[in-house]
């Protein structure tokens, strides 16, 4: 690739539709132009090439032309979550000092430099570097501060290729904006739809995801959101394949959306890694497949380790991007797994494990047996201090409309080892999301610890 995607492909098939929203349909040859234009106000403002921009708003059209208009003018970009609270935001902002700002949310009592959305008729300057840093994602990291992770664009496309190669997406197919842009999880979207030159459609923020999926074969979706459709009378039809993430994925998830004609694909993945590292094509196994071009996966002492050409360079410190693997380019994910039936298995976070009357308890283990309950949509285990045991597992569950609690923990009784069995049964506070594609355990252990 010599030149920025939307750009190559502006030339290669200028009349094909690119964006679709409900307002409007973009093609190549018209966002290469937008892009131009606000590529040009950006320069006007004084963004200069390596500079970083923080770019907050949730996803919309005017969010991604900012963000691609950004790269254009050589900037990295760091999407924020406009949901995250300013005791998170402010040390964060202050730590990685973007030299601008582009809020398209409310707006902050403090911001760095900020930047407007408009267009300027300059000629603007485009200069493609494929090692340039493209992004800083930020982590979801269970303690502490989110770190940045720091992107070039040769691992984005790397990421691409591998999901694309896999899942047959092309510049006929369409892929929705199912998740938001602030998390890799969304990001990975964009960059497949720059390297295929398909359709991206973006949604209104009101418009339900099954209306959303109309004329749109290919989404990315979270284990709860699918749950959520196939809780609808007539499951979206057109859609042709789904590629899941961001969780364990439950295989009587996958068998149901499967009976309903929708075709899924299980993936793993992480910030770090630009999304997916392994997946595969449902097949009724628990497993995540095997790794994906470009990408290499070990496991050392029961930890996934990965390499490839799909890291991050970096977390972006002081200015730049500090290494984050070791000396043979591996990054320690700090996720347990194995290796079962020839796929990648993975078993939880090593931080998530704890202790109950000296046995190790992985609250992913739990969580995998009270989704088999058909009535369990979402399911947490988190740790409660106890006097005698040390810690008891507390199960927080999300259920289907007309079951109890104890229905639930009346089955598991005798599926689950008994240093395994929640002390306590609570609904999931669905609540606590902030915005993100899941909800945080740190913040529900907080609320855990408010509640006894
Ligand atoms: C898992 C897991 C799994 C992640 N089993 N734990 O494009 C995609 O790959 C995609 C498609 C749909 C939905 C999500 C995605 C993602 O990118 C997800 C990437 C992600 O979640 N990144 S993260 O940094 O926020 O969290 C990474 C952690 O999530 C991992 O370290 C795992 O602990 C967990 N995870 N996939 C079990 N299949």
């Amino acid at each position: 690739m010599h030149d920025f995607p939307w750009r190559r492909l502006a030339q290669m098939r200028p009349d094909a539709v690119a964006i679709l929203t409900p307002a409007e349909t973009l093609s190549w040859r018209a966002l290469a132009q937008r892009l131009d234009a606000l590529c040009a106000g950006f320069q006007q403002q004084g963004v200069q090439a390596d500079m970083l921009v923080a770019l907050r708003g949730k996803n919309s059209l005017s969010l991604l032309l900012a963000w691609l208009a950004l790269m254009q003018a050589g900037a990295a970009v760091l999407p924020l979550n406009p949901q995250l609270p300013p005791a998170t935001l402010q040390p964060l902002l202050s730590t990685l000092r973007p030299d601008f700002m582009l809020n398209l949310a409310d707006a902050l009592a403090e911001s760095p430099a900020q930047l407007a959305l408009r267009s300027a008729a300059l000629p603007p300057r485009r200069r493609w570097r494929p090692d340039a840093i493209a992004t800083l994602t930020l982590t979801s990291g269970s303690s502490g501060l989110p770190k940045a992770a720091a992107h070039d664009y040769r691992a984005l496309f790397a990421s691409a290729a591998g999901v694309n190669q896999l899942m047959n997406f092309s510049a006929d197919e369409r892929w929705l904006l199912s998740l938001p842009l602030c998390h890799v999880s969304g990001q990975g979207i964009v960059w497949r739809w720059l390297l295929a030159g398909g359709g991206l459609a973006i949604p209104d923020a009101k418009t339900p995801l099954a209306q959303a999926l109309a004329g749109c074969g290919f989404a990315s979706l979270v284990p709860t959101q699918l749950w959520r459709l196939l809780q609808l009378p007539q499951p979206p039809v057109g859609l042709k394949a789904v590629l899941l993430g961001g969780a364990a994925i439950p295989p009587e998830l996958v068998a149901r959306a499967e009976a309903a004609g929708i075709r899924c694909w299980c993936g793993y993945g992480l910030t770090e890694s630009a999304a997916t590292v392994c997946a595969k094509r449902a097949d009724g196994q628990p497993g995540v497949g095997l790794p994906l071009a470009g990408r290499e996966v070990r496991i050392v002492d029961e930890e996934i380790w990965i390499r490839g050409a799909t890291l991050a360079c970096g977390y972006w410190r002081e200015g730049r991007p500090q290494p984050l693997t070791d000396a043979q380019g591996w990054f320690h994910t700090r996720d347990r797994g194995r290796w079962h039936r020839g796929e990648l298995q993975v078993l939880g976070r090593v931080d998530n494990l704890f202790f109950s009357g000296g046995e190790a308890v992985q609250p992913e283990s739990i969580e995998s047996l009270l989704l088999q309950h058909p009535a369990v949509n979402q399911a947490f285990v988190l740790p409660q201090q106890d006097e005698e045991w040390g810690a008891r597992p507390v199960a927080l569950l999300a259920l289907e409309a007309g079951w109890q609690l104890t229905n639930v923990a009346d089955w598991a009784q005798s599926r689950l080892a008994s240093f395994q069995r929640p002390a306590r049964w609570l609904p999931l506070p669905e609540h606590l999301n902030e915005g993100g594609i899941k909800l945080s355990r740190q913040r529900l252990a907080q609320w855990l610890r408010a509640q006894s």
